[in-house]
């Protein structure tokens, strides 16, 4: 058994925050299927054993049992020593970042996500509000990495692995993302270059076909 295990599916960006830190920390872990989309967070056994608000990533460690990308990435620098915080200053900056990132970068981005490329249904007026709210969360962080390279401390941290949960899936959501945000894609592209990337599918599992 491998010392991690993740608790995750392929179409999980909150997921994918955390197997990419495993992975580029060249961590030994292990994925474990969620079958998110046949309702199994939302079972009384996954909330009961697993995460009682129902969602994935969960992460296994030595008997602790983890939830909330943010907390699990927190976790992960401190106890691998790497892309963690060097002071206390910048380790409220990565907090910073990642509290914005779970409340808009990456929540209303997952949605429109879903709803558009996922799910393929969703009411209009939803759709454009969740267009509109991502492209405002969108600018901001454009404008900070059109000043700096990494979102904290001139290198790369878990700020930049949860803010990059989404970034590398190409399911559609009626937003042009490279032609909107070229800052936000040069920025992937520096974290895509980073020795042992992978991408989420190459990471972690999803359902069987059929
Ligand atoms: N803030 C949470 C968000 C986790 C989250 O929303 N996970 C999705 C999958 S990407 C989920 O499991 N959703 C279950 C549901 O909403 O029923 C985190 O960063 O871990």
């Amino acid at each position: 058994m491998a010392e991690f295990k993740l608790h995750c599916f392929g179409e999980s960006g909150n997921s994918y925050k955390v197997a990419l830190m495993l992975e580029l920390s060249g961590c030994d872990w292990e994925p474990a299927f969620v079958g998110f989309l046949k309702g199994e967070t939302r079972t009384p056994e996954y909330r009961a054993n697993l995460n009682e608000m129902g969602e994935a990533p969960v992460l296994e460690h030595n008997g602790l049992i983890l939830t909330q990308s943010g907390v699990i990435l927190d976790y992960l620098a401190d106890v691998i020593g790497k892309f963690g915080p060097k002071d206390a200053h910048e380790r409220r900056e990565i907090l910073r970042w990642m509290f914005y990132d779970n409340h808009k970068f990456t929540s209303y981005f997952a949605t429109l996500r879903f709803l558009v490329g996922i799910a393929k249904t969703g009411d209009p007026g939803a759709i454009e509000f969740l267009k509109n709210r991502t492209i405002a969360a969108y600018k901001i962080v454009e404008t900070h990495l059109g000043k700096e390279d990494w979102l904290v401390g001139g290198r790369p941290t878990i700020a930049d692995f949860s803010l990059a949960g989404y970034v590398y899936y190409k399911e559609e959501t009626g937003l042009d993302v490279p032609a909107m945000f070229p800052n936000i894609t040069a920025w992937a592209k520096r974290i895509y270059d980073l020795p042992g990337w992978k991408g989420p599918y190459d990471l972690m599992p999803t359902a069987p076909k059929g």
